[in-house]
């Protein structure tokens, strides 16, 4: 038997001990399985019941049931939800009564991946829904939800839409001669064509933006030894993630410390002081901070002194002097900031120039955000910058064609088992 057509279930809530767990049920034989171990004789759709569950005359445990009539249902089959008691031992009796009902425990995404095959979501919004169970910050809650909702899908439509309309017209222009088509349509089909580039290039410069958002910034903690890095580190993170001395060289390998700055997922990066190395380890360790100077979003720079010319090839960064707590002066250049990691002082300032420094061109909402979108987009705008008014006819229609499809590709229902096996790496049992 297909395993599509298996009924499965799997609990929804985290395992542990909690007031009330969720146990889903879908598939064709949701229902019946609930009237077996149901003490309500007659059960009605989208209807909170109480119930008593029992099996073989004894009783498991008083639970609330919603059952969810085919194709209305998250997965768009018959589906149930049974909202038990929290505990290991009433979660443990209710699956192992569903097992001996012949029901099997889903696989991880099983859900989604039904809902997605019986078009209850496009591939986009599944993409967005892990996305959205996987959200640790507001910002990245609210990019999940808003494509969730469908806008990206929306964008991507009418991508189709106007490419499909051009397809249309260049097919038109080879089965009729120019003459008895309207005038310009030639030329109309090229300036369209420019049009949707334009589109999907301001999407694809925002999206520089919205990647971040997803997937978190990165920022290197970096500068000579001894500067008070670490302590810093630990200071922001309240916790000692980083061991601190005295001695120069403490630090040699990277450790990294995860920050909700105003809903904005920024992930510090403690590296090893640049200096000339003493020894092997220590050498790795700078060597490992100059690769990761080149692949993070911002870096803060903590200065001995005035060095900030070491770093001026650094694009953007945030000149920090620590240790304000044991000096008589303010710096005096201003566009270095004093802190201190022993009172705490300038802290919150170099956190808000943080947040400001990576999102300071942040002001339309983002539409891609996963790199499989962008790299798609970027696709399709080669294959249509590539399209000539020389080129003829036939070559031209191949190419909007070649263009359709890629777009296509991002939404697609069918032949896309590759892509799931992606997207349902993300999800975790009972979603
Ligand atoms: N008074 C004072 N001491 C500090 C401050 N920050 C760090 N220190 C001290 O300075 C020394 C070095 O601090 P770390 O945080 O280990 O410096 P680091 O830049 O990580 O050093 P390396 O890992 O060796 O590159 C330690 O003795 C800290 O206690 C500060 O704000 N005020
Ligand atoms: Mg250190």
């Amino acid at each position: 038997m297909s395993k599509s057509l298996d009924t499965i279930y799997a609990l929804s809530t985290p395992t542990g001990r909690s007031a009330i767990a969720i146990i889903r049920i879908s598939g064709k034989n949701s229902y019946k399985t609930l009237k077996k171990i149901s003490s309500i004789k007659k059960i009605y759709p989208n209807k909170a019941t109480l119930s008593l569950l029992k099996f073989e005359n004894k009783p498991i445990d008083q639970v609330v049931i919603n059952y969810f009539k085919k194709p209305k249902s998250f997965t768009g089959e018959e589906m149930v939800e049974i909202n038990c008691h929290g505990s290991l031992a009433v979660i443990s009796k209710i699956s192992k009564t569903l097992d001996l009902l012949g029901l099997r425990l889903a696989e991880p995404g099983e859900f989604t991946k039904r809902a997605l095959l019986n078009n209850k979501l496009d591939l986009i919004q599944t993409e967005s829904l892990a996305d959205l169970i996987n959200a640790e910050t507001d910002k990245q809650r609210s990019l999940a939800i808003s494509n969730l909702s469908g806008k990206l899908s929306l964008f991507i439509k009418e991508i189709n839409t106007e490419l499909g309309f051009i397809l249309a017209k260049v097919e038109a222009l080879i089965d009729f001669s120019e003459e008895d088509l309207p005038k310009n349509t030639n030329k109309n089909i090229l300036e369209q064509k420019k049009n949707i580039v334009n589109k999907i290039n301001k999407e694809l410069k925002k999206s520089k933006i919205s990647k971040p958002i997803r997937d978190g910034f990165l920022i290197s903690v970096v500068g000579k030894p001894n500067t008070g890095k670490s302590s810093f580190v630990n200071l922001i993170s309240n916790k000692e993630i980083s061991i601190v001395t005295s001695l120069p060289g403490t630090t040699t390998d990277n450790i990294s410390s995860v920050l909700d700055i105003d809903g904005y997922k920024c992930t510090f990066i403690d590296t090893a002081g640049l200096r000339k190395h003493k020894n092997k380890i220590e050498e790795m360790g700078i060597k490992k901070t100059k690769e990761l100077m080149l692949v993070t979003d911002l870096s803060l720079v903590f200065l001995k002194k005035n060095e900030v010319d070491l770093y001026r090839n650094i694009k953007n960064k945030i000149l920090i002097r620590s240790k304000f707590d044991k000096r008589k002066n303010k710096t005096s250049n201003k566009k270095i900031i004093d802190v201190s990691s022993v009172t705490g002082y300038g802290i919150k300032r170099v956190l808000s120039l943080t947040k400001q420094k990576l999102t300071k061109k942040q002001k339309n909402e983002p539409v891609f955000s996963r790199e499989r979108h962008i790299m798609t987009m970027k696709k399709v705008v080669l294959e249509l910058k590539s399209i000539k008014q020389s080129d003829s006819l036939d070559v031209q229609a191949f190419k909007y064609r070649e263009a359709l499809r890629l777009s296509m590709d991002i939404n697609q229902r069918f032949d896309i088992e590759d892509i799931l096996d992606i997207v349902f790496k993300d999800f975790c049992i009972g979603k």
